[in-house]
C-alpha cells in the first residue's frame, strides 16, 4: 500500500481520532460486518471475535432470531415512553421473571444505569423496610469493582483512570477486599446502617478473577443474618458467559446442573444488560422479589427507553436464544475444553503463568510486569493471526468468544493462540 492511497481503515480510524472523544484506545482494526462468531474488517480480512463486546454479543453477531425481532418491531411500534402503556411490556416481563424466577423486573437500558437503579432500589428499601435513619444507608463494595461509568459508580471504583478528577464523589460506601468473608462480616458486624452488598459473581475487568469456592454462599448467608439486600451485578457474567444462565445460579431456570464450581445463591437484587439483547439494542435491567421491589413508587425511578416495545421484543428473542440453543451447555463444555488446551501450553511455556475463568469468561495473566506491553503486542499478532482480543490491566488478556461457538471453531482458536504466543516466547 503506498502511503499516498490511504487505507480504508486508515481513513476510519483518522475520522475517529479527529472528531470523537479520545476516551478509547481501541486496537486498530475497523470492522464492518459480524456473523455468528466472526468479524469482518473493512479489507475483507475474517476473524474470530474473542471478546464479544465484552460479553453482550453471547447469541454471536446479527443471530437472524434477534435481528428479525428488532426489525419486525421497529416497523411496528418503537417508543411509547412510559408515560402509556405498550403491548410489549407486560409479556416481557412476565418472560423474564419466569426465566430468572423473580417477582419482578425495573427496566432501563444500560448496565451503569441498571447498577444506579439496583443502589437507589437498595437504599429505599433501607430506609422504608429496614428503618435506617435518613441518608444513614451505607452499601459495601469490592475493591477492583468494576459497575459502570456513572459520577456515583465511579464514586466506589478504586481505579485512578475511571475515577481521577470527577468528583467530588458519592458518599455512602464502604470498600472491602474481594474475596474476603471475614472482611464482609467485620464491617456487618459493626455497623448498623449497612443497607446491601454489591458484587460481581467473577470480577471482570480486575481481570476475570474468579472467587474462592463458597464465597459468594457465605456472603449471602452473611447477607441475610445481618438484614443487608446482597446485590449481584451480573452485567458481564450473566445469561450463560460463565456455563450456567448466571453466575449466581440460585433457583433460575437454568438446565445445565451439572456445571462446574459455582454457587447456588439467590440475590435479593439482580443486575442484568449487555447480553439480555444479544448486542442488537441496549437493554437492561433490574429484578427483585415483592417485598423489596414493592418501595418502588410511581415518579420514582424510570426512563424514556427503558422497556420500550423494540427492547421487549429484542430481549425476549435474545433470551430465547439462549434457552434454544442451550448456550450455558455449551459455555460450560467449551469452557473446560479451552482452560484444558491452554493449560497443556502454559506446561511447556514461561510466557504465560496461568489461565483462568468460568464457562467462556476467561483469561491468560502474562508473565510479564504490569506496564509493559508484551499483551498488548500479543493481541496485535492475534488481529494478524485472525483473533480479535484485549489486553486488561496490562498483562492479562481477556477470552470471551461468543458462546454460539462450536468444538471445532474453539480448537482452531487454541491453535491460533497457542501458535501466536509460540511466537512470542
Ligand atoms: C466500557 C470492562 C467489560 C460491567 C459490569 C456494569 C457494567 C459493566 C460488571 C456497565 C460494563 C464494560 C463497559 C466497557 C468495558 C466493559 C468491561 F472491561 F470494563 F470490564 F465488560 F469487561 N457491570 N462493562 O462489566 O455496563 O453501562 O457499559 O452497559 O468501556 O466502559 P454499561
Amino acid at each position: 500500500m503506498s502511503v499516498l492511497q490511504e487505507t480504508a481503515s486508515q481513513k476510519a480510524i483518522d475520522l475517529e481520532n479527529k472528531y470523537g472523544a479520545h476516551n478509547y484506545h481501541p486496537l486498530p482494526v475497523v470492522l464492518n460486518k459480524g456473523e455468528g462468531v466472526f468479524v469482518w474488517d473493512v479489507e475483507g480480512k475474517k476473524y474470530y471475535d474473542f471478546l464479544s463486546a465484552y460479553s453482550a454479543v453471547n447469541q454471536g453477531h446479527c443471530h437472524p432470531k434477534i435481528v428479525a425481532a428488532v426489525k419486525k418491531q421497529s416497523e411496528t411500534l418503537a417508543l411509547t415512553s412510559r408515560a402509556f402503556y405498550n403491548d410489549m411490556l407486560g409479556p416481557y416481563e412476565k418472560f423474564v421473571c419466569e426465566f430468572f424466577k423473580f417477582d419482578k423486573l425495573l427496566p432501563m437500558n444500560t448496565g451503569a444505569e441498571a447498577v444506579e437503579t439496583a443502589l437507589k432500589l437498595c437504599r429505599k428499601w433501607a430506609y422504608e423496610k429496614k428503618g435506617l435513619g435518613e441518608n444513614e444507608a451505607e452499601i459495601i463494595v469490592c475493591e477492583n469493582n468494576f459497575h459502570g461509568r456513572t459520577t456515583t459508580i465511579i464514586s466506589f471504583s478504586n481505579d485512578p483512570v475511571a475515577r481521577k478528577n470527577f468528583g467530588p464523589y458519592t458518599d455512602g460506601f464502604i470498600k472491602i477486599e474481594y474475596d474476603n468473608i471475614d472482611a464482609l462480616e467485620k464491617v456487618l458486624s459493626s455497623n448498623k446502617n449497612v443497607a446491601g452488598f454489591l458484587v460481581e459473581p467473577i470480577q471482570g475487568e480486575a481481570g476475570v478473577y474468579v472467587p474462592s469456592e463458597g464465597y459468594l454462599n457465605k456472603a449471602k448467608a452473611l447477607c441475610e443474618k445481618y438484614n443487608v439486600l446482597f446485590i449481584a451485578d451480573e452485567v458481564q457474567t450473566g445469561i450463560a458467559r460463565t456455563g450456567r444462565l448466571l453466575a449466581t445460579c440460585g433457583d433460575c431456570s437454568c438446565e445445565n446442573k451439572g456445571c462446574e464450581g459455582t454457587p447456588d445463591v439467590k440475590p435479593d437484587i439482580l443486575i442484568l444488560g449487555k447480553a439480555m439483547s444479544g448486542g442488537a439494542y441496549p437493554v437492561s435491567g433490574v429484578l427483585a422479589d415483592n417485598h423489596i421491589m414493592d418501595v418502588i413508587k410511581p415518579g420514582n425511578h424510570g426512563s424514556t427507553f427503558g422497556g420500550n416495545p423494540v427492547a421487549a421484543a429484542v430481549a425476549t428473542a435474545a433470551l430465547e436464544v439462549v434457552r434454544d440453543e442451550k448456550l450455558a451447555e455449551n459455555a460450560d463444555r467449551l469452557g473446560k475444553l479451552f482452560r484444558s488446551e491452554i493449560n497443556k501450553y502454559i506446561e511447556t511455556s514461561e510466557l504465560v503463568s496461568l489461565v483462568r475463568g468460568r464457562g467462556l469468561l476467561n483469561a491468560i495473566v502474562i508473565n510479564d510486569s504490569e506496564d509493559s506491553d508484551t499483551a498488548w503486542n500479543i493481541c496485535m499478532r492475534l488481529r494478524d493471526n485472525g483473533l480479535l482480543a484485549k489486553p486488561t490491566h496490562g498483562n492479562i488478556i481477556r477470552f470471551a468468544p461468543p458462546l454460539v461457538m462450536t468444538e471445532a471453531q474453539l480448537l482452531d482458536c487454541v491453535s491460533i493462540i497457542t501458535k501466536t504466543l509460540t511466537e512470542f516466547s
